[in-house]
């Protein structure tokens, strides 16, 4: 991902530098030209550098007082050692429209990256894996990545619905289905050996599975019992340093896991 990045800017570049090179210096020596060619490209990447194409924070993230779909993004920032500020969004206020209507789909979570803001929380994920090297070290990786985030996702997205719309009536036979899901994790896990789903290091989708996880076992203590490899993993991401100390927070420690109350 990063070498894309790299490759699609240098691209960039080049099309910045033979533009201004063939309208402004076309008419000294060659050897000239190539001097000026390449004073001008470390100017273009001083000036891409300083700008917003690889910002990096400030963040902002504008939310509801939930973990909800930040849970991943912030235990990911506090693990990369990376500063952030909130703005919490009151529902009540939310629902009188104007916040609503400056969103790109109507929705919270927004991320500020200084004058950048992104919406979708697994685009404001990979974004982060991008800025932070946690987006594997090569195309495939990365591409396992999405996999694996795109999975931990669906996952996702069946908790929603079980949470919002029929946690009296579905969580038993949520809880019943649930090996289903978590054994493909499982193997995974098991399968890549380094205590992360690829390569290595934590990716963001390894931030997003952990979030997932832990909000499964306030569901469902035991649910990990019979997956010894999310077990280890869960565990020791909750023991990385960082994690721990955000984990153990009030800031964290004080906010719910959904709007409803329910988990
Ligand atoms: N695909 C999007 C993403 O991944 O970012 C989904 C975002 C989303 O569902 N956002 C919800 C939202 O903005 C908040 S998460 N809802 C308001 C709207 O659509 O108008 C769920 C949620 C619901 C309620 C609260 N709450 O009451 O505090 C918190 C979180």
């Amino acid at each position: 991902m990063a070498t894309t990045g790299v490759r699609g800017t240098v691209r960039k570049i080049d099309s910045i530098v033979q533009k201004s090179t063939t309208t402004r210096i076309n008419s000294v020596s060659p050897s000239r030209m190539f001097l000026e060619y390449h004073r001008r490209l470390i100017y273009v990447c001083l000036a891409l550098h300083s700008s917003n194409n690889f910002a990096m924070g400030p963040y902002t993230i504008t939310y509801f007082g939930v973990r909800g779909r930040c849970g991943a993004m912030r235990i990911m920032m506090a693990d990369q050692g990376q500063e952030w500020k909130e703005i919490v969004v009151d529902f009540a206020d939310w629902m009188k429209g104007d916040l609503k209507a400056t969103c790109v789909f109507g929705q919270l979570p927004k991320l500020e990256d200084g004058g950048f803001a992104l919406y979708q929380s697994n685009a404001i994920l990979r974004h982060l894996g991008r800025n932070h090297d946690a987006y594997g070290k090569d195309g495939k990786e990365a591409a396992l990545i999405d996999m694996m985030c795109d999975g931990v996702e669906d996952l996702r997205l069946k908790y929603v619905k079980m949470i919002y719309q029929e946690y009296d009536t579905g969580k038993d036979v949520y809880i019943k289905d649930l090996p289903n899901h978590l054994d493909k994790f499982e193997a995974v896990m098991a399968k890549n050996k380094t205590g992360f789903l690829v390569g290595d290091k934590p990716s963001f989708a390894d931030y997003s599975l952990f979030e997932v996880l832990l909000n499964h076992l306030v569901l469902c203590s035991s649910c990990l019992d019979t997956f010894p490899s999310l077990k280890s993993f869960v565990e020791k991401m909750s023991a990385r340093p960082k994690i721990k100390t955000f984990l153990d927070s009030e800031a964290y420690k004080k906010l719910p896991i959904n709007g409803n109350g329910k988990q």
